[in-house]
């Protein structure tokens, strides 16, 4: 049977080591701010972005909020993200994705500065990342590589498959398992026969978005299993995207939905939000 990777018992852990920080950077006169953007109605992102802002609360960081209606033209949310770059008491810049369909969220994301980009999607973070020299890197994708080396997971010489390839937790989760020395294999919609892929895998990284689309056979015994996916299934149920039950019978250890990526993705927010008001004050 599996061990457990309890996202929600290390997110925990490591909110507490921030809030210390946080009071010694106070201490000092710096207060971390982060400033939350949300632009329309949906019902997910408003969840997340309410537990953003109270994790901020919870570990004492200034949180900034920005509800703006779904018809909000691209030009005023970029003449706020302008704003909130020259803004000194922010540190931390977060447009919750996905956007509405009017506005080009490539050009929302190149216009926060990289230097206050704690999501890391801005194009010079996500280079720093592929060359190895990381400057934020994104929470969700930064949130699994703490849960594996806090479960003790060793990557070096492992084969890696990932199955999903967005910006946001793919591709960048590829590049940092390879930058651990792991042999990565980045599966997508055009795959051709998944199954065997994942069969191999001594670490299977599931951000498709499909509930339970990995089947629990297909886990090699004693392989890792980190499910990124997120899938809402009737009214209140969520699950991932891998068969968990099944998985866990193969699998020596797995992260469960909810309370295993997930917390993690906002602690490293706040981590991130921390990390740059240091910086910007030379702490
Ligand atoms: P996304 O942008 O929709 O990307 C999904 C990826 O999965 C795409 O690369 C797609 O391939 C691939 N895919 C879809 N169907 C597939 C199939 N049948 N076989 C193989 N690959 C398939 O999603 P995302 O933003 O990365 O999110 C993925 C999941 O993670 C969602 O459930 C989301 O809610 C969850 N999530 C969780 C957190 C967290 O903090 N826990 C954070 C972010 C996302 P193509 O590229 O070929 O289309
Ligand atoms: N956009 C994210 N959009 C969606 N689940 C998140 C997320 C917490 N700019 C920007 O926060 O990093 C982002 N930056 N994302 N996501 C998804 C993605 C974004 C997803 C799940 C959770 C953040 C989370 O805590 C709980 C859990 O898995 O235990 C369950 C709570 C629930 O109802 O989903």
């Amino acid at each position: 049977m599996a061990k457990i990777i309890d996202g929600k018992a290390i997110a925990a852990k490591i909110r507490g080591e921030i809030a210390v920080e946080v009071n010694r950077l106070e201490a000092k006169g710096v207060k971390p701010g982060l400033a939350v953007v949300l632009v329309g109605e949906d019902p997910a992102s408003k969840v997340y972005v309410s537990m953003k802002e109270k994790a901020c609360q919870d570990v004492g960081i200034f949180s900034d909020e920005y509800k703006l209606p779904a018809e909000t033209p691209e030009a005023e949310l970029l003449a706020l993200i302008d704003k909130l770059n020259r803004d000194p008491c922010i540190h931390g810049i977060l447009v919750q994705l996905p956007l509405p369909k009017h506005i080009d969220t490539e050009k929302v994301l190149e216009a926060i500065s990289p230097h206050k980009d704690v999501d890391g999607f801005h194009p010079y973070n996500v280079g720093r990342l592929v060359v190895g020299k990381p400057l934020f890197q994104p929470c969700t994708p930064y949130g699994v590589m703490v849960m594996m080396k806090e479960a003790g997971v060793e990557l070096a010489g492992k084969e890696v498959v990932v199955v999903g390839r967005s910006n946001i937790v793919g591709k960048p989760v590829a590049f940092m398992c390879l930058q651990q020395h792991a042999t990565v294999t980045l599966c997508h919609s055009k795959t051709r026969d998944l199954a065997e892929k994942v069969r191999m895998a001594d670490v299977l990284i599931a951000a498709v978005g499909q509930p339970e689309m990995i089947k629990g056979e297909w886990i090699k015994e004693g392989a890792v299993v980190i499910d990124v996916g997120v899938n809402r299934v009737g009214e209140k149920k969520l699950v991932g995207d891998v068969e968990f039950e099944k998985a866990s019978l193969r699998a020596s250890a797995i992260t469960p939905v909810p309370g295993g990526v997930g917390p993690m993705t906002i602690t490293m927010l706040l981590y991130n939000t921390v990390e740059s008001a240091k910086r910007e004050a030379k702490d």
